[in-house]
């Protein structure tokens, strides 16, 4: 058996794609070269290095600005079908808006897209992944309004530029991050904290902007360049913690899931789930506003909205029970340990391992769940895992944790597609490198590529689950080598 071959080989369906992630301002560094104008985690990690466990910030992060050669040769070793990136609004256009583009971005990037070609990896693109041009946000960010035609300006930009050679792109990472994170927690930059208000702005704004980003591709560029577009969403699966919970998970899912993809993905009435638009609008009128605080939409902004995608993207890393508060138990903020406007407390399984990002417990078969989830509310969409991966503080070389973590994740992924029938594409590891994982800074690390953040020249060496997972990619197999699986099962 330790050689294989022995038992069926389970296979993930022929043109299976997988591929790794990363985001501008986790890996990039030079944060300030050329004409590149601040970014809002520029800002945010100047100026408050104490909302950052380690007080560090990504002016060099891995230098991948200097280093992308070394990165694209990972990729190719790996033998990755695809590569995930995201552009630095701020070093393509510096001003936030299009009159005027960056020379040395536009160059950057297109060697990145070029070099990735050149080696037989698909580059995927994300526009936004949370790197707002600052003086953007000193105009509002997210919760103004305008910012929907800001971000299509940039937008056309990126489709002009790169449209030729980029067919998927992803118009924003993780609406819910973007928002909730930011405006509910007050955690992330811009750490503006208007929790249930600047968020539900925030989502409105994000919504518009993203249909904006997809129409104008759907309608200048798709005839020409025949791509696809759609966002990502990063959901928690949340189950009931007993039978009695079950329609509080639901509500609970339409909030994590719903806000962001009901308006996108359903042709059902109104911006956000009924469930959820009759408890906000109630909890609303008991705290003395007017109107609910979900900002109105209308019937045209509704159709903008709806049927603006090509594909259901996905980033799962954990999950959490739901119950509700027990007497006198204060709810947690969102999304950590609860749901405030909800009235839902979350945890995690005691079972559940942890990992080194607070918020991380692992739950494989929550990935499973998650999928059938989105199926039955969405529709049999073509899924796509566009985030998928493991944080640890430990710089092993031999993270077979980290093995194990792709391991289980990926069978959930092999079970969804073989036994629920769910249409999973694509399946991205977060991450290629370790990198700066946001108020994390250097102290999670979810690579399969370990980086010496001490040494100037930022080293790269490949960890055992990059070896893992470059056998996975070589058998289109959940189980990679057997004989490495075999190997690893033993040492783990
Ligand atoms: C993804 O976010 C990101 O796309 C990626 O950039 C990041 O490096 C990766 O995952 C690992 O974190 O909102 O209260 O939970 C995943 C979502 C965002 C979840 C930050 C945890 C921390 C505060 N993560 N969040 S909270």
């Amino acid at each position: 058996a330790l050689l294989g071959g022995v038992f069926a080989v389970r296979r993930f369906p022929d043109g299976f794609k997988l591929g790794a992630a990363t985001a501008a301002y986790q890996v990039e560094g030079s944060w300030n070269v050329s004409d590149k104008s601040p970014s809002i985690w520029d800002t945010f990690t100047h100026e408050h290095p104490e909302a950052i466990v380690d007080g560090s910030n990504g002016d060099i992060a891995c230098d991948s600005y200097n280093k992308w050669r070394e990165d694209i040769q990972l990729a190719s070793d790996f033998g990755l079908h695809f590569y995930r990136l995201s552009l630095s609004w701020p070093r393509l256009l510096p001003n936030g808006f299009s009159n005027y583009i960056s020379e040395d971005g536009v160059r950057y990037y297109n060697n990145l897209i070029d070099g990735l070609l050149e080696k037989g990896i698909e580059p995927l693109v994300t526009l936004y992944h949370w790197d707002l041009p600052q003086n953007l946000q000193d105009l509002g960010g997210w919760t103004n309004p305008l910012i929907a035609e800001w971000f299509a300006a940039y937008a056309r930009v990126a489709y002009t530029l790169f449209g030729d050679r980029v067919k998927t792109w992803i118009t924003i990472n993780e609406g819910v991050i973007v928002c909730e994170a930011t405006y509910t927690l007050g955690g992330f930059a811009p750490g503006i904290s208007s929790p249930f208000l600047g968020s539900y702005m925030c989502n409105k704004n994000v919504l518009l902007a993203h249909a904006r980003a997809w129409r104008i591709y759907d309608e200048e560029f798709r005839p020409e360049h025949h791509g696809k577009v759609s966002l990502t969403n990063q959901i928690l699966w949340v189950q009931p913690y007993s039978e009695e919970y079950e329609e509080l998970a639901d509500l609970v899912m339409q909030m994590v899931a719903g806000l962001y993809s009901h308006p996108i993905y359903t042709r059902r009435r109104g911006m956000a789930p009924h469930s959820l638009e009759k408890q906000i609008a109630e909890k609303s009128a008991r705290e003395g506003y007017k109107r609910s605080k979900l900002p109105a939409f209308t019937k045209e902004e509704i159709e903008f909205i709806k049927g603006t995608y090509d594909f259901y993207a996905v980033n799962y890393y954990t999950s959490r029970l739901v119950r509700t508060p027990k007497e006198g138990e204060k709810i947690g903020l969102w999304p950590l340990y609860g749901l405030e406007e909800l009235g839902a407390v979350l945890e995690v399984a005691p079972e559940w391992p942890g990992t080194s990002s607070n918020w991380f417990f692992e739950y494989p078969v929550g990935l499973r769940r998650l999928l059938s989830w989105l199926k039955k509310n969405y529709g049999d969409l073509d899924f796509r895992i566009m985030e998928n991966g493991y944080a640890s503080d430990k710089r092993d070389i031999n993270d077979y944790d980290r093995v194990k973590y792709y391991r289980e994740h990926l069978e959930q992924v092999y079970l969804a597609i073989t036994e629920d029938a769910v249409n999973v594409t694509h399946y991205t590891a977060w991450t290629l490198l370790d990198n700066y994982e946001w108020v994390d800074g250097y102290v999670s690390k979810f690579g399969i590529v370990d980086v010496d953040f001490t040494d100037p020249l930022r080293p790269r060496t490949p960890r055992a689950s990059a070896y893992f997972y470059a056998s996975v990619i070589a058998t289109n197999s959940p189980d990679g080598d057997q004989t490495l699986n075999d190997l690893y099962k033993l040492l783990a």
